[in-house]
């Protein structure tokens, strides 16, 4: 049995998911006597260091942690967990950690975007169990904007390059913990987690450790859910945001099979959008809900959710905020959310106002589940104009004139599903919402949503300057040598796709294996 630390925070499904499908039952505390109690202890930490560190404090764990750990009993630790381990973190300076290792945790300070996301591979420094079946080279899911730079040289277990070195899992005596996912990290994250729970395990050190590693470029397959005509949820797919077909929602499959098949096809990541959640209500739409609980329970990489996050009063007048929304969506099984039409009207405000008010659903959910967690999708499109004076938004020179010989453009915000379009640049829209703290742009564009035509390059180059944020290059992609363009000729960090998934015209592991023999790094499922 293992008792699973859930401090309120974040999404403790997916640990569970995977513990579950190692044939292990789970068992959640928050109290005191629970931990006394356990066996084994894994603690997922999520979000925000300082809030994670309160919330032990507010609901007395820290003692009894501190306990379990100073009687060295089986402990595995996750991501903010491995952070809680040292002295102290600059992220919060004023909440001490546990002070179980020696050494403190830093703001990433690098040219490379952070938060860093994706997949990264690990240099192991000493022979554990946690590596019985590896072959070394494997890569693992990682998502923070803080490491850890330890003085405790015994306790590192393996260290990661990103910018620096750090220090990304720990191993002293049965505490061990790691910065990466191992609930999210695929097939290699479930073989380590198997190899932690078998404590007579060899310990070795695999062959093939990279002297450097280097994180994967993204590729990640997108299902954009709806409800047919007949009431059925459905995988569906526009033509420039259009879905219908001959009058009928096109219906490209089943969400729950076709996120599982994409998982099994070597997704990096799964994003699911409901696509016409700004008019209804998600809290009320079940089968949704229902759909992230299924996926999780089968599919080990990361899933973000999208559509309808904003604040909501119901027919009865009850209010809920985007933040009981993202929590629900989170609760069932999703690791970011994604604001759409929403973050529009935030930024709107906030360049209107100048003013932070800390309300909004990008500031609350950012601040409760981390900025890693807040992923801002962009529906754009172009709007041609003869000279960038016409205007005052974020324009650019581009190679591909509009229909009147115009050699300018900027880059129209929708919202409501590129149904209503504001006088606001996609540009600015990306700058504000980091500010605000957001973690990544999902970078639709709708002029190449569904046309097999590329990325827009021009878009991503303008937003990619703006932000230092990871951005995910959306919309277009029609053949393996797009997704090669992308990677060459822009700096995102990750490629996202659908019709050329859904209609099976390449499949993703194809997809991958152009890009490895292009020499673009890529994470081997
Ligand atoms: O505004 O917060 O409720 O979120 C709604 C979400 O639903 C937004 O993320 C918005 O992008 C999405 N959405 C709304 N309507 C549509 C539609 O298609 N009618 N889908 C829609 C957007 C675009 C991409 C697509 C890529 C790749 N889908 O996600 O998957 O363009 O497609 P391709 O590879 O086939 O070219 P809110």
């Amino acid at each position: 049995m293992i008792t699973l630390l859930d401090y309120g925070a974040g999404n403790v499904r997916s640990v569970t998911n995977a513990l579950e499908r190692l044939g292990e039952t789970v068992v959640k505390v928050s109290s005191a006597a629970d931990i006394d109690g356990a066996e084994r202890l894994v603690f997922p930490g999520v979000g925000n260091y300082g809030a994670m560190m309160r919330s032990l404090r507010e609901q007395g764990l820290i003692e009894p942690l501190l306990r379990y750990l100073h009687d060295d009993r089986p402990f595995f630790g996750i991501c903010v967990a491995l952070q809680a381990l040292f002295d102290s973190s600059e992220e919060a300076p004023d909440e001490p950690g546990l002070g179980i290792l020696s050494g403190r945790v830093k703001r990433f300070t690098t040219e490379l975007a952070v938060p860093h996301i994706g997949w990264n591979g690990i240099k192991i420094q000493q022979p554990s169990r946690l590596f019985h079946g590896f072959s070394g080279d494997e890569k693992l899911y990682f998502v923070h904007s803080y490491y850890v730079e330890s003085n405790d040289t015994e306790a590192v277990l393996t260290t990661t390059d990103y910018g620096c070195e750090f220090v990304s899992s720990v191993q002293k005596g049965n505490i061990i913990a790691t910065q990466f996912h191992p609930e999210k990290s695929g097939e290699a994250g479930l073989k380590l987690l198997e190899n932690f729970l078998n404590a007579s395990r060899e310990a070795v050190i695999p062959q093939a450790c990279p002297e450097r590693t280097e994180l994967a470029e993204r590729i990640i397959a997108c299902l954009d859910v709806r409800s047919n005509d007949q009431g059925d949820l459905v995988v569906t797919k526009g033509d420039q945001y259009d879905v219908r077909e001959d009058g009928d929602v096109r219906n490209l499959g089943m969400p729950v099979e076709l996120a599982q098949d994409y998982y099994e096809q070597g997704a990096d990541e799964i994003t699911f959008l409901n696509i016409t959640a700004f008019r209804d209500f998600p809290l009320e739409d079940m089968p949704m809900l229902e759909v992230l609980r299924k996926t999780s329970e089968n599919v080990f990489v990361p899933l973000t959710i999208g559509g309808g996050i904003r604040n909501f009063t119901d027919c009865n007048g009850r209010f809920y905020s985007a933040l009981e929304v993202a929590s629900e969506y989170f609760r069932s099984g999703a690791d970011k959310v994604s604001i759409g039409s929403d973050a529009v009207l935030i930024a709107e405000e906030f360049v209107k106002t100048g003013k932070c008010t800390g309300l909004s659903s990008i500031e609350q959910i950012a601040r409760v589940y981390g900025n890693q967690a807040v992923v801002i999708s962009v529906d754009p499109k172009r709007v041609y104009v003869r000279s960038p004076d016409e205007v005052r938004h974020s324009v650019i020179a581009t190679a591909f004139p509009g229909p009147n010989g115009e050699k300018y453009c900027w880059y129209q915000c929708t919202v409501k599903g590129g149904r209503e379009g504001r006088d606001f640049d996609a540009v600015t829209l990306a700058r504000v919402c980091e500010q605000l703290g957001a973690g990544e742009i999902l970078l639709n564009c709708i002029d190449k949503d569904g046309t097999n035509s590329g990325f827009d390059l021009e878009l991503i180059n303008a937003v990619k300057e703006a932000v230092t944020i990871p951005v995910i290059a959306s919309s277009g992609a029609g053949c393996a040598e797009h997704f090669l363009e992308v990677f060459t000729k822009t700096e995102a960090e990750a490629a996202l796709a659908a019709g050329i998934f859904h209609r099976k015209e390449v499949p993703i592991s194809q997809v991958k294996q152009f890009l490895r023999e292009n020499e673009v790094e890529i994470r081997r499922c």
